[in-house]
This record gives C-alpha cells, structure tokens and sequence, in this order.
C-alpha cells in the first residue's frame, strides 16, 4: 500500500501560507532603496545647484531609473492576455480506482490552486472580447508536487502535430509587414492557412460559434483537449479526457455586442473575474472525466490520440470527480498572474501522458519558452511557481538563483553525501512513466486514422440550435468578408460544402460567391507517400452520434436556470418609483445578481417619495452591452430621456442583442421612443411589461425570463 501522501484535511491554505515570506507591505513604512537605506527626497534628483546638472553620484536617481527601464519581460508569445485568481480544488467522489494521484484519494481534500483564463492571439493589452479560443489553466499545489492543467475552452485544437503550431500562429497573429490587426482571426493570412489545413475544420465550427464569445470567463468550459492517462497503484492505465463544468453555466454574448464591449469596456472578462470574487461571488466549476479503458482504444471511428476529435459524451459520459472554487483576487498581477508558468508536462505520479503527437510537442515547449519568457531555469522558484511539496535535487546556480543549497554534494551518484538526495521508490510516490509497449519505425509522418476532417465538424454543426447555426454562418460571413483575396474565400467556401451544403450556400450568399462544385482538395498531411503508404486525403467518416446536446451552449442539458451574478441596468431618473427600484434591488440581490441605477448624471436620483437613490453609471460612463438586463421603473421624466440619444441605443442595443428588457407603468412609455416600440404588446417575450405597478409578479417573471439569458426568439424577428 502506497502510503499516503496527500494526507486528507483542509491543505487549501498551503499556498497562501508559502506565499507569505513573499510578500511586502508599504504601510506606516519609511521609503528606501533597493539597498535598505532610508530615503529623504524621492522628489528632487541630486544636481549642483538647483539649475545646475544631475550628479552621476545620485544613487537613488539612478537605482530608481535603472529598475524602471527593465521592468518589462517579453509577453506570452501566445495566450499573452490573461486573468488569473486563486482558490481550491475539492475532490467530491474520488476516483483510486483509475488515478493513484494523491490529491484525488479521498472525498473533502482540497488542494490549493492557481487558475488563468487567456485570449489566444492578442496582445497583453489587447481587449477580452476577441474572437477567439479562451486559455484554461489550473495549477494545483499538490503534496506531491506542482500538477498544471493546460487547457482550452474549446475541446479540440486546429492542428494535429505541434510541427504546425508556429506556422498555425504565424498565420494568426497581426500579419508581420503591418502589425494588422490586433487580436482578431479575421484577416487573409488566418484564413489562407486554414483554407490548406482541412483538420482545422472541426476547430473553426467551435471558433465560429458563440464558444469564441463567452459572457465571462465563469461561463465557460475548460477541456485538456489532449487524451491523457490515469494510472492506478496496479500500474493499470485507462484513457481520460478532463473537463470543467461551470457552475453558473455555459453563455455567451453576440458578435456585435462583443465588438461594442471590446471599445466600451475591453477589460470586460478581467473585470467580471475580479468583482464577482471582491464580492464573494466565487466562480465554481465541476471536474468531470471521461474514462476510457485501455482495451477500447481502437473501438471508435476516431483516433483517441487525434486533438481534433472529442469523445462525445453519449458514447462516454463525464463521471464529476471534484469542484474547483476560485476566492482569492491576487494580491499583484505581475508577480502572480504574469510570472505564473504552466506546463502540461508538469504532472504527479497518477497522471501520464499519451502520443497524441500535439501533445508530445507541447511537452518540450512550454519550459522552452519560459527561458526567454521569465528569462532562467530558476522560473520554479517564483513564489507563484513555487511547489508546496520540498524541492531536493542537484540542479544549481544560473541567474538570479534564490535556493542556497547547503553542502559539497551536487552530482549522483555521491558517497560524500549520504548518497542524497536519494531516488524515491514507486512506493513512497516516486513517478514512474507509464511502460507502454512502443515497438516501431521511426517515420516522419501521419497514421491514416487521423485523416477524417470532416465528420465530427458535421457533429457539431448538426447538434447546434437554428440560432446558433445562424450566428456561425454569420461569424464565417464577417471574417472571410475581411478576407480581401477571393481565392482563399472560395476555397473556405469548398472546405465548408463538405461540413454542411447549406452552411456554405448560406455564407456564399453572403460574399456574393458560388460554392465550388468541387471543392478544391486541399493539402492533406503533406505527407510524403514515399514514407507512409494508404490513403492520406481528407476524408468524412461520419460520426456514430448524430446530435450532441453537449455540444450546443442552448440546449445544453447541464446549464441550470439561474441568474446568479448577473447585472441588471436600471434605468433611472428624478422622479423615479424609488420602491420599485428598492424592490427589484432587493429580489436581484436574493438571487445572487445586481442592479445598477443608470441615470443621465452622476450622484443621486431623486425618487418620487422624496428619497435619493445613488447613481452607479451614466449613459455616458457605462453602455447597454455591459448588462444582462434592462429595466425601467415608472415615474421616469420620459421627456429628458427620450430625447438622450445615449439613452435610446442603450436600449436598442440590449433589443438588439436579444437582452430581456423589463418595464413598468410609466416606464413603459419609454420604449415607444425605440426602435421596437411596436413591439411591446406581448409580441416579444423577452420585454415583460407591468402596467399595473404589481412589482412582485413583475419580478418573478423578470427573473424567469433572465435566466434563460437571451430571447433567441427575437433574433428571427429583427
Ligand atoms: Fe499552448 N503554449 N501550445 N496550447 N497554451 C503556451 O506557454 C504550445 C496548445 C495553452 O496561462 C506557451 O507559457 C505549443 C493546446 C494555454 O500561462 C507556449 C502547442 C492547448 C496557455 C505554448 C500548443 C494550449 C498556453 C506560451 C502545440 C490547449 C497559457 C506561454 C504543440 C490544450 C498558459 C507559455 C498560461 C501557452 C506552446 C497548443 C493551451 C509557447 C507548441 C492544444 C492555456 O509554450
């Protein structure tokens, strides 16, 4: 019996108690240099005479002018736009029969981590609300080590074999002559490469859906995209595909609300993550696997070890192993959140890898690039990278190095000291990999199971509702619409016919474009019929699930209807039923969520009761897109605000992006100044109208219809 090492009790604390000797605080403390010596004037430089020249001698100047001009490292060279927080894992059915990784043992363990939510291809100032993949990671500071999750939130990636990835983000990022544009797929280089690399396919149906626009980063999936392995203490090994779960459900917004927040707000995500912790409201996801056994690796019409396909949860379902709650804002985001190193190779004894080729590349990568990213092989010691577990080893010196290893010993074997650190046996937790049976030629090439490219990005097109198919169709039409060569849209045009027939009429329509008759065939692997033979062109190998509820973000079987967390604007002048306004506050707050007053000033509204309610945001500060949800109480001055532009596209905006909009009594006459005014007499059902001031059942029907998020409905209607 393998002992334990991962004793079960509350260690959630772990990290933060490692992290303490870190940290430093200013408070009721002198000014000093680097050095420790008390500063006088942090004011003035040092010069002869005060018109005189600075002096070379100025320690302080130049300690303080030095430290500032290095005080950037590189940025990620992808996902280099990110927010992170910590909080704890907690396992709720623990799992020894598959993993005998110690912090998944017993139900109640927590584990400390850090978790980061990422864009893909901007930059580290670029806005939340690109289109695009959202990075997933998870540190967990185990008792056996640092165990990193690094994933995506969208279950599978554009290429198979790593060897594409530079090519794949070259292709992606600005286009190198002009730096154009920031953060956005929508360019001819993106889609000239994807237009050749038919296994993208499956990819760009997940990045044309709503999946590239969640409505905050604890709305979102997170999936390690990649088939890794668990092995037991019988050194038995099954296959698993992990996923997260987000408590509050999987949303997104739409395109044109996405673009406006990217001006308005385009730290829309970051912000979100940050105040729903400041507020107590703690992001939460579930930690769901899907385990495979060995035996079956062959008993599906897809590869396991091919990151373009899922395993779709009818042929295996997703047993919820833990939760992970995130309830700590970092303390400082540059020693937390931009110096934390994730590696998917940073795995405990338990957890092992497979050979899907995507994965064996980013292996090698992701320590790589911290040596110019963090800038040393030392980056493990960072506070935020630092293991909870002791570090022990022969490794020594280079920059910045802050471990003073004791002792002469720095090589095994050693006599000299005691023959230590020593080698762990399996037993006491020492990792072992995984002894499959590899026997094989080397080949530069591609196994023909991978070759389908065509049948799961079917599956997800078909399990999508008719709203969602409309706004991919829509997503395609706008980002080749941006493509200014037509031969790279054509031959989109040929990759999407063989997804769905009236996908690509659809988005042909939009481009003034004919399908091809016959696609042209775009490169297959590249591979070398020299090194491999059978047949290696992109072929559909339809899939044996038809429709996938989990696959679509509406009718997905997982979300719950609530509206925990979620912002209401309440549209606020003098005059205003400040009950009413009192009253939806109260409801919202008992169900998790928050109503803002929107008034055209800042201060306070004077309510029709003599009383002031605070202002939170003016149409100026604020905009529609950052809201879930509009309401307007009655008594409103309607004259002022509709004649307020600001005031109008608030609420043609929120119409627009299918938001629910609520009214009552005289509030009501507000909306005949819209765009929609012939739309409030229960033509819509996402405008819940209250003539009669009754707030209780206004609330409960306002409530009901929030949390179903959107009135899809609308859509066919505008
Ligand atoms: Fe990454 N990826 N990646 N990636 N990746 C990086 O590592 C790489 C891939 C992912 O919040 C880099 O520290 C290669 C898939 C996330 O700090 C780099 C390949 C998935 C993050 C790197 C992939 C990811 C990264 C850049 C193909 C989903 C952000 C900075 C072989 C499963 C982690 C860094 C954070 C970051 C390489 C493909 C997820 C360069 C070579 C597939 C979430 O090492």
């Amino acid at each position: 019996m393998k002992q334990n090492n991962n004793p079960v009790g509350n260690r959630q604390d772990d990290k933060q108690k490692n992290l303490l000797i870190n940290k430093s605080d200013g408070t009721n403390k002198a000014l000093t240099t680097n050095q420790g010596i008390k500063i006088n004037d942090d004011n003035n430089s040092l010069k002869a005479a005060e018109r005189g020249p600075s002096l070379l001698e100025d320690f302080i100047l130049r300690e303080k002018i030095t430290h500032f001009d290095h005080e950037r490292i590189p940025e990620r060279i992808v996902h280099a736009r990110g927010s992170g927080a910590h909080g704890y894992f907690e396992v709720t059915n623990p799992i020894p029969q598959f993993t005998k990784a110690g912090f998944l043992q017993e139900a109640g363990q927590k584990t400390p981590v850090f978790a980061r939510f990422s864009t893909v291809a901007g930059s580290r100032g670029s806005t939340d609300l690109a289109r695009d993949v959202r990075g997933f990671s998870v540190k967990f500071y185990t008792q056996e080590g640092i165990y990193d999750f690094v994933g995506n939130n969208i279950p599978v990636f554009f290429i198979q074999d790593a060897t594409k990835f530079p090519d794949l983000v070259h292709a992606v990022k600005p286009e190198p002559h002009n730096e154009i544009p920031q953060a956005a797929s929508a360019h001819d280089t993106f889609w000239d490469f994807i237009s050749l690399m038919p296994e993208s396919t499956h990819m760009i149906m997940w990045l044309m859906s709503d999946r590239s626009l969640p409505r905050s980063y604890r709305m979102m999936e997170g999936f390690g995209v990649h088939t890794f392995r668990f092995i037991n203490e019988q050194n038995e090994s099954h296959f698993v595909k992990i996923h997260w779960k987000p408590k509050l459900g999987t949303h997104a917004v739409v395109w044109d609300e996405a673009q406006k927040i990217s001006g308005k707000d385009p730290d829309f995500h970051r912000r979100d993550l940050w105040e729903a912790i400041e507020m107590g409201n703690f992001p939460e996801w579930e930690l769901g696997v899907q385990i495979i056994p060995e035996a079956d690796e062959h008993k599906y019409e897809f590869d396991l070890l091919d990151p373009t396909k899922i395993v779709p949860e009818e042929l295996v379902p997703v047993t919820i192993i833990g939760k992970m709650v995130l309830n700590r804002n970092p303390d400082n985001f540059f020693a937390e959140t931009e110096q934390v190193a994730f590696h998917p190779g940073h795995v405990v004894p338990g957890i092992d890898f497979t050979n899907d080729p995507l994965l064996q590349g980013r292996l090698f990568s992701y320590t790589d690039t911290q040596l110019s990213r963090l800038g040393s092989p030392n980056f493990h010691e960072i506070p935020i990278n630092r293991s909870v577990s002791p570090v022990h080893n022969n490794q020594r010196d280079g920059h910045m190095r802050q471990e003073i290893n004791v002792g002469r010993v720095s090589y095994s074997p050693n006599s000299l000291g005691g023959g230590c650190p020593y080698q762990a046996k399996i037993a006491e937790g020492g990792f072992a990999s995984f002894n499959e049976r590899v026997e094989a030629h080397k080949v530069r090439g591609r196994s023909e199971s991978f070759s389908d490219h065509f049948g799961q990005a079917q599956l997800f097109y078909n399990s999508q509702t008719e709203t969602e198919k409309g706004h991919i169709i829509k997503a395609l039409r706008f980002e080749l619409g941006k493509v200014e060569t037509t031969a790279i849209r054509v031959r989109m045009l040929g990759i999407l016919s063989q997804v769905d027939k009236d996908l690509a009429t659809k988005v042909a329509a939009g481009l003034r474009l004919t399908v091809p008759a016959v696609p042209e065939q775009p490169m297959n692997h590249g591979v070398s019929p020299e090194n491999l033979g059978g047949d290696q062109e992109p072929k559909t190998v339809p899939s044996s699930v038809e429709v996938s509820q989990a696959l679509s973000m509406i009718n997905n079987p997982t979300v719950k209807p609530t509206i925990e967390s979620r912002k209401v604007a309440i549209v606020c002048a003098d005059g205003v039923d400040e009950q009413a306004v009192l009253d939806i506050k109260e409801t919202l707050i008992k169900q998790g969520a928050k109503g803002c007053v929107v008034a055209p000033y800042n201060g306070v509204v004077k309510g029709d009761a003599g009383g002031e309610l605070a202002v939170d945001f003016t149409f100026l500060t604020t905009s529609s897109v950052v809201f879930d949800s509009m309401y307007i109480p009655g008594g409103l001055d309607i004259n002022e605000l509709s004649e307020d532009n600001d005031v109008i596209d608030f609420l043609n905006d929120a119409y627009r992006h299918c938001k629910i909009i609520g009214a009552q009594a005289g509030g009501i006459d507000l909306l005949s100044s819209t765009g929609f005014a012939s739309k409030i007499n229960n033509e819509d059902e996402g405008i819940i109208i209250d003539r009669d001031g009754d707030n209780s059942t206004f609330a409960a029907n306002f409530i009901t219809a929030m949390a179903n998020h959107r009135f899809w409905a609308r859509e066919a209607t505008i």
